[in-house]
């Protein structure tokens, strides 16, 4: 099979600077298109701007400057942050260019040629700043069910689409995974979405309402709906060098599919795209694409959100974090690494500075920098700096270290070999194929924490006085490791992973013992915690011999991964820990918190005068059902906490499961409510 990928963004509005949601999508982009280009693959990358619409036009209102002044100031605050942020689009699309309009025009035009567009009167419920209609019985007590906020009365006449005739063709594109949709439960929402009749589409927008988007080229009266004109982007980008249209010649679908770019990038498309824009995807625009007799896109990977404080980042909400800033502090390789590995594709995440700097001190200070200064450390004291040659059979753990080395790189899914575990391994080609990005840093990182046990294991440092050439082998071995583990970890930091390359002098993709090392200062400083009184981590502050022999906590058997609770600096002592109340108590009710997906309201009785209110973030996964009549585990006495305009007085003790699901704990046998858990 042909490994390309033409992988896309949303093109984002250009009414405001940009957040890290949109750094996130970006970067999700771009790390999918370098790991297909590291397994081999060939890809096109395409992100930009979307400066139609009433958002645009009003916030261009709102500045005293025209619309097409606005965009053209605005549009680089996203083309310039791109580079930035190592990111690298081989196009940067606006949709104010001519190219666009032309293909927009086409579309418009032919589908009305076909019978496909059709004008009609309309009355119904409109939502400003959303810009859509929304029904009578969609509503709710006169406010938009989107946003909350109050909708018009309106009535015109406008051009609508006949998606409704493309009900079945797409169902039938989701349920055969013509039209692939990660995460499945994505999916599932879809078709539960078109359970119900679809509507018509309507697509054209008066200009006595809105004048500024692309005008439909057989009534001047209207312009496109910025959807309509938005989601074309994507096919504009391989059709370069489309005329506008004629009277004579007006059809898109022709001119595209003479096109070789788009012969060449269509079948292979993954569009990433944030949840709130699920439908507009996976059902505007694949009927779109149908009714002008094209395919459906192969791929759509629906991202979750980032929260702060479990809420929604959002302009509107004014909670949001500038990557810029973000940038500066830390660097792009920390915020790349940051975003992939902290959210699985599809689920929500939560943003914390304080999350930035754990995982920059544990995962990429300690784990793999640190790793790389120890062993060109113990190089330079034992070997005069140069790469060391392995001559004799490798430990029992630098073998399984090996061993696992070369099951990462494997293209396919593979069955471990004993000395890893039975079962059937996923690689890094498979779960990046797959858009798994957290697992596949959490997999190429179990590497280096592999490693890092074998420096431990085999103390190099210690050997070497009695037996130069097993410190030798061990040394070249966890070498070779770091390299595999650089490889494999650029397409999320390139620049370190670069860097690591380089200090190894590695030519041709390998090391070549006798060479000599690069020493550098370390590649991700340790960060002190910005508030909230916790400790600076100075977990292994010590290079070399120290942090081997003081020992680096539990290693987890399931994930390779060491945990930090027996390092001496994580240590609570049990009046601190006594102070924490963890009682047990019954769950009388649970509900939705409404306009939340993951809060759940609970009211549990903790043997106290009144039951308490707590609110947890576990709607996604755990069912009001599975709670009530049950006994929970809770923190009891937490300062109360406003969520979503509610008082939490207290907190929910859960787990997670493998795939990272929220599960209730219960004690094993009924206990009086409000007892204390010691
Ligand atoms: O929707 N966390 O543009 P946009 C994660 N122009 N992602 C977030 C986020 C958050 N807190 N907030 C926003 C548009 N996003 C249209 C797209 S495509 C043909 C047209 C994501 O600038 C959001 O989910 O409002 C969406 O995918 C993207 O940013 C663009 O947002």
């Amino acid at each position: 099979m042909t490994n390309r990928l033409y992988v896309t963004t949303p093109i984002y509005y250009v009414n405001d600077k940009p957040h890290i949601g949109h750094a996130y999508c970006t970067i999700l982009a771009d790390a999918l298109a370098r790991y297909t280009r590291l397994n081999g693959g060939e890809t096109y990358f395409l992100t930009g701007t979307d400066e139609h619409g009433q958002k645009v036009q009003q916030a261009a209102e709102k500045r005293g400057v025209t619309p097409q002044a606005h965009v053209d100031e605005l549009f680089s605050a996203f083309k310039d942050l791109w580079p930035t942020l190592a990111c690298a689009p081989d196009r940067f699309i606006r949709t104010t260019e001519p190219a666009h309009q032309n293909v927009v025009q086409r579309a418009l035009w032919q589908l009305h040629d076909q019978g496909l567009i059709e004008d009609r009167a309309f009355e119904g419920w409109y939502c400003v700043p959303d810009e859509r209609f929304w029904t009578e019985k969609e509503i709710v007590a006169g406010n938009c069910p989107d946003c909350g906020r109050p909708v018009t009365r309106l009535q015109e006449r406008n051009w609508f689409f006949l998606m409704s005739r493309f009900q079945d063709r797409l169902i039938a594109a989701v349920q055969s995974g013509e039209m692939a949709i990660v995460p499945a439960n994505r999916a599932n929402e879809v078709l539960g979405f078109l359970r119900e009749p679809l509507q018509d589409l309507c697509i054209s927008r008066p200009k006595s309402r809105l004048s500024w988007g692309i005008e439909l080229p057989f009534d001047r009266d209207f312009v496109a709906y910025v959807w309509f004109d938005a989601l074309l982007n994507y096919i504009t980008a391989l059709a370069p060098d489309l005329p506008p249209p004629t009277a004579d010649d007006h059809a898109l679908t022709p001119h595209l599919l003479a096109s070789p770019a788009y012969q060449k990038w269509w079948p292979h498309v993954t569009h990433c795209l944030g949840k709130d824009i699920l439908t507009t995807h996976a059902v505007y625009w694949p009927t779109m694409l149908l009714a002008l007799g094209l395919p459906v896109p192969q791929r759509l990977v629906t991202t979750g959100w980032w929260l702060m404080d479990d809420a929604k980042m959002s302009k509107s909400v004014g909670n949001v974090v500038d990557p810029l800033v973000l940038r500066d502090k830390y660097g792009a390789d920390v915020m790349r690494y940051f975003f992939l590995r902290e959210m699985a594709v599809g689920q929500d995440a939560n943003f914390s500075e304080e999350a930035v700097i754990r995982r920059n001190n544990a995962d990429l200070a300690n784990d793999l920098g640190n790793l790389l200064q120890r062993v060109i450390g113990m190089c330079v004291r034992s070997f005069s700096g140069k790469i060391p040659a392995a001559t004799r059979a490798p430990s029992h753990v630098l073998a399984d270290a090996i061993a696992y080395m070369q099951l990462l790189q494997q293209p396919q899914t593979t069955r471990e070999p004993e000395t890893v575990t039975t079962r059937e391994f996923e690689t890094v080609a498979v779960t990046a194929g797959q858009a798994r990005l957290n697992r596949t840093l959490t997999d190429t990182m179990a590497l280096t924490q592999k490693l890092n046990g074998v420096l431990t294991s085999d103390a190099p440092f210690k050997t070497v006085l009695t037996d130069r050439e097993a410190a030798a082998t061990t040394l070249f071995h966890v070498l070779d490791g770091i390299v595999v583990a650089a490889r494999l970890l650029a397409p999320v930091i390139p620049a370190a992973s670069a860097e690591i390359l380089r200090r190894l002098q590695v030519r041709d993709g390998t090391l070549h013992p006798g060479t000599q090392l690069i020493e550098g200062p370390p590649l991700f400083p340790k960060r002190e915690f910005v508030s909230g009184g916790l400790p600076v981590e100075e977990l292994h502050a010590q290079p070399g011999a120290a942090m081997a022999t003081s020992g680096r906590g539990l290693q987890d058997f399931r994930t390779g991964e060491f945990r930090a609770e027996r390092d001496p600096s994580n240590l609570v002592d049990i009046e601190t820990f006594a102070r924490s109340q963890l009682r047990v108590g019954l769950v009388l009710a649970a509900e939705a918190v409404p306009k939340s997906k993951k809060l759940l309201r609970l009211s549990i009785e903790l043997g106290e005068p009144q039951p308490r209110q707590i609110l947890s973030g576990i709607a996604e996964t755990i069912a009001p059902a599975d709670l009530v009549g049950r006994q929970v585990l809770v923190i009891a006495n937490l300062p109360p906490r406003l969520m979503m305009g509610l008082e939490s007085h207290g907190m929910l003790l859960v787990a997670e499961d493998a795939d990272g699901k929220r599960v209730a704990l219960h004690p094993a046998r009924a206990v009086p409510n409000g007892v204390l858990v010691k």
